[in-house]
């Protein structure tokens, strides 16, 4: 009677973590609480995302409202949603976020003694058509709660305590790693809870897709060149790879994460540190990558050894399945 029982005992995302939190005697809940509020914003976000088609066949978008506001943009309204219940948790002191172009620092009396970096809608380009678009986040536990600095922020991503991506799709997935492996949830709208839907997920060992924006192509180095080559040309006989490109981070990483493959951003000629940013794109992302038994490289090293130097910062990223990420390390030491 096992489908009966998963039917009527729902592990919500809240419960998980309450159990994981459970493992460690020192726990006073406080994680919880934080994502709870983190939680509160995907549910916002995810909402206005699957009205805001509805508002523009109305004419509601970019018309004025009752007080003579202008209709916010969709990323600046999740910004504000995010940060708000980020302060009010009272779990934060510092605050990152790809929209805002200085950290947050969380007034003394709601300081807590996390520090979130955040995207809080990525794949801007895609929000007009109603692709996929999502969330990413990524937390550290500040050194000093008393003296939070910049510093604090500027740690390498393995020094995450944990990280996560919320995709606004056909449904609404929140995907979540605490350093014990990754488990994803899926937004039950009529309950209003994210119920655990994809337990300890594992990524292939290798995939059979590739993921990249082949526009850049004319300014690649030469190992990527060569890497996107042999996807489709093998020259061990083997069958080309499929590609899959949707230009949303969170879509194209989830979909990797599920099937298997590898998602780039290289550098470019034009573009030295490519496009994505480190500490809210690059590390979420490589950390969940990892603890699903993926890998990240920058075409250096290890994408979770960077040492931020600014928030804004941008790097080059090739993740995915282990094997799949192998093949690229292996044509940038042949470079080298
Ligand atoms: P954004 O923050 O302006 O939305 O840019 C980030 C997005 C990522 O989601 C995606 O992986 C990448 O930009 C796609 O870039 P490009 O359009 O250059 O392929
Ligand atoms: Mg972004």
């Amino acid at each position: 009677h096992s489908s009966e029982a998963r039917r009527t005992d729902l592990m919500t995302i809240t419960r998980h973590v309450l159990n994981e939190q459970s493992k460690y005697p020192e726990s006073r809940g406080d994680f919880t609480i934080l994502l709870n509020h983190i939680v509160l914003g995907c549910k916002f976000v995810c909402n206005s995302v699957s009205k805001s088609g509805l508002a523009k066949l109305l004419g509601l978008a970019g018309e004025t409202n009752v007080q003579g506001e202008q209709q916010k943009k969709l990323d600046v309204l999740s910004n504000e949603v995010f940060v708000k219940a980020l302060v009010s948790s009272g779990r934060t002191c510092i605050l990152v976020s790809e929209e805002d172009e200085e950290a947050t620092f969380v007034e003394p009396s709601k300081r807590g003694k996390y520090i979130v970096v955040f995207d809080p809608l990525d794949g801007s380009s895609n929000i007009d058509c109603g692709v996929s678009i999502g969330t990413i986040f990524g937390i550290y536990s500040v050194k000093d709660m008393d003296n939070p600095t910049l510093n604090d922020v500027l740690q390498p991503g393995k020094d995450m305590i944990a990280a996560g991506y919320c995709m606004y799709g056909s449904s609404c997935t929140l995907v979540l790693s605490t350093g014990n492996g990754v488990n994803g949830f899926t937004l039950d709208p009529s309950l209003g809870e994210f119920i655990l839907t994809h337990v300890d997920i594992k990524i292939p060992k290798r995939g059979k897709i590739y993921s990249i924006n082949e526009g850049n192509a004319k300014n690649w180095d030469m190992p990527t060149t060569r890497y996107v080559q042999n996807c489709k040309f093998p020259e061990d006989g083997s069958s080309p790879k499929s590609l899959r490109y949707i230009g949303s981070m969170v879509a194209d990483v989830h979909r990797t994460m599920l099937y298997g493959g590898i998602f780039m951003y290289p550098a470019d000629k034009k573009s030295q540190n490519g496009k994505l940013r480190v500490l809210y794109e690059v590390f979420p992302m490589s950390f969940l990558m990892e603890q699903a038994g993926g890998q990240a490289f920058t075409g250096k090293k290890r994408a979770l050894e960077i040492v931020p130097e600014a928030i804004h910062e941008r790097s080059p990223v090739f993740l995915g399945s282990y094997d799949d990420v192998e093949d690229i390390k292996a044509m940038y030491a042949a470079a080298a």
